[in-house]
């Protein structure tokens, strides 16, 4: 529970949390310690680790870094079974709730269970709703499922409310990495609405502006990748991690 707590605790404290993807295909392996001590420095919460293809085998060593550089929590955002370490925090239990392959509801899981037992790392079972955003994005392709329709909230809303009682303890609300258009505001809002537990929005988010009018529509927890594959933006992760984290903890 300790990775799920300190989401918890940095979305009391700070209001909202702020998480980086690495994808060990796209970030650069010899930069990756510079842009973690970035990260690190500008607030960044944790990382989330993963990848829907896995071409360059330096998952591992992704993992490996992030715990060598920082004491920022690494998070698997698996792409396939294949993504599974002892050496990692915890491990995002991702059941593609939007769509209706059974395989990538309940399939792979029970393959990747007795593995993940075996890493002893912690797991959080999350409800991994794919949603339409003008291309059909990695996540929709590699899982041959249906995105949820962008015009739909109430159908995001139900659907959320039903991975919630199936006792999932995340729901995230993905438009998919490079999206032309992030998840939309009212179907954040309605969401957030009606779940209890914390909403991750990721997919096609590219400035701190955008970033905090999701969290404004009530997204607990901001993720973004693709951004900072282009070393030149760097300099905004401050900002990124000042947006997201609109309370002075201080306050609390
Ligand atoms: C993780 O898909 C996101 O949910 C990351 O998306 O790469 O577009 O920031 P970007």
């Amino acid at each position: 529970m300790e990775t799920y707590n300190h989401i918890l605790n940095t979305i009391k404290s700070k209001g909202a949390a702020y998480l980086v993807l690495l994808d060990p295909d796209k970030l650069s392996f010899e930069k990756s310690e510079s842009f973690l001590k970035h990260c690190a420095s500008a607030g960044v919460d944790g990382f989330l680790i993963g990848g829907s293809l896995m071409l360059s085998g330096n998952f591992e060593m992704m993992i490996e870094k992030v715990k060598a550089n920082t004491n920022l929590p690494a998070i698997i955002f698996p792409g396939s079974i294949d993504q599974i370490s002892p050496s990692a925090d915890a491990i995002l239990f991702l059941s593609v709730v939007s769509g209706r392959n059974a395989d990538h509801l309940i399939g792979r899981h029970v393959i990747a269970s007795p593995l993940i037992k075996r890493s002893g790392i912690e797991v959080i079972s999350t409800a991994y709703t794919l949603i339409e955003s003008g291309i059909t994005s990695t996540a929709v392709y590699m899982s041959g499922s249906m995105p949820l329709p962008r015009n739909k909230p109430e159908i995001a809303a139900a659907t959320a409310l039903a991975a919630e009682y199936l006792g999932m303890k995340l729901i995230y609300l993905e438009a998919g990495s490079g999206a032309d258009q992030p998840v939309p505001d009212e179907m954040i809002k309605a969401v957030a609405d009606v779940c209890t537990v914390p909403v991750i929005v990721g997919g096609g988010i590219r400035s701190p502006f955008v970033a905090r009018e999701k969290v404004d529509c009530g997204a607990n927890i901001i993720v973004t990748g693709n951004y900072f594959e282009d070393e030149n933006n760097w300099d905004m992760i401050q900002d990124f991690a000042n947006a997201v984290h609109f309370k002075d903890p201080i306050e609390v």
